[in-house]
């Protein structure tokens, strides 16, 4: 038996680096497909260039999405999650919350990107900036010209890009590694492949200590697997009001004496409230 990172995945197959940097590529028993990017695994070689994933080593954090059939793993054993937004196109940022659901319940740092600060939008910028008023690490970014401001959140990290299609996720790549190419939009527009760039998660070495996953474009993020408790200390504001509420059960939606709501325009957005407000629904919808 042999051990190795996985490096990509790509639907049922993986491509697993060995210690002495071979690259296999393998599959699973049976119909597994619990394996992500990032994790450690023992492989048995069918072939020289082949093998079959025998084993996950334990993880140190686990990123995922999941509805109320399936999980979708996002990376495994990762410190950080970038979410990387767009001036343009739009970003949804019900999908931003989502993202930063996940990776609170995951134990995991979050740095929230803005790229293509060449083209204007003073909304998107008014944004970032509420999310940074949260405590998040937020930056500003070009990857086409200048990428240099996001070196020193990647040193000593292993993160995973996330976001939606097209907010130049595999362009970060590009800039930080130019020898590796991956693909983005231009050259899949001539190709004629669709509008989703990327299909595959894959991980680049940044140094010794670094590592950055790039994964494919995201329209959904399930949160199935979030419970309520979870959910509520994913609203980092809400921290120091938990557990002041008139009822032990309050889920913060129209209850009386509730520590959250009566923070409204204080220390929590309406905004914000919303978001909450909306996943709380759906959780309980979902259980009930
Ligand atoms: N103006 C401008 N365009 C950018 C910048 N970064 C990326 N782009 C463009 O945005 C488009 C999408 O970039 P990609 O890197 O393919 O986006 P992606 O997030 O990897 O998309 P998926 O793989 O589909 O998830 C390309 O045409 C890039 O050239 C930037 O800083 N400024
Ligand atoms: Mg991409
Ligand atoms: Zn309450």
């Amino acid at each position: 038996m042999l051990k190795g990172l996985v490096v990509a995945a790509f639907g049922k197959r993986y491509e697993v680096e060995l210690e002495d940097k071979r690259r296999i590529s393998c599959v699973t028993r049976g119909k597994k497909t619990d394996i992500a990017s990032g994790d450690y695994v023992e492989i048995a070689l069918t072939d020289h260039r082949e093998g079959v994933v025998e084993k996950i080593l334990p993880r140190k954090t686990l990123l995922y999405r999941s509805n109320a059939f399936k999980s979708k793993l996002l990376a495994a054993n990762v410190t950080q999650i970038v979410i990387v937004l767009a001036t343009q196109p739009s970003f949804y940022e019900a999908l931003l919350n989502r993202c930063l659901v996940a990776a609170e319940a995951a134990g995991i740092k979050v740095l929230i990107v803005l790229n293509k600060c060449d083209l204007p939008n003073a909304d998107a910028t008014e944004k970032l900036a509420q999310y940074a008023q949260l405590g998040y690490q937020t930056l500003s970014l070009t990857a086409t010209n200048h990428i240099a401001p996001l070196l020193p959140y990647l040193h000593g990290e292993q993160s995973v890009m996330v976001g939606q299609s097209g907010m130049g996720k595999s362009t970060i790549i590009n800039a930080l590694l130019p020898s590796q190419a991956a693909r983005t939009q231009e050259i899949s527009a001539a190709l004629d492949s669709g509008k989703h760039t990327t299909t595959a998660t894959r991980l680049y070495y940044l140094d010794a200590d670094s590592s950055l996953i790039d994964s494919p474009g995201l329209q959904e993020f399930g949160l199935h697997h979030i419970s309520q408790f979870e959910l509520e200390q994913a609203f980092i504001e809400f921290r120091p009001y938990l557990g002041h509420c008139r009822f032990n059960n309050c889920r913060h939606l129209h209850e009386p004496d509730c520590a959250i709501l009566n923070q409204l325009n204080l220390a929590v957005s309406p905004n914000r409230l919303a978001q909450y407000q909306q996943l709380t629904e759906e959780l309980h919808r979902n259980t009930s």
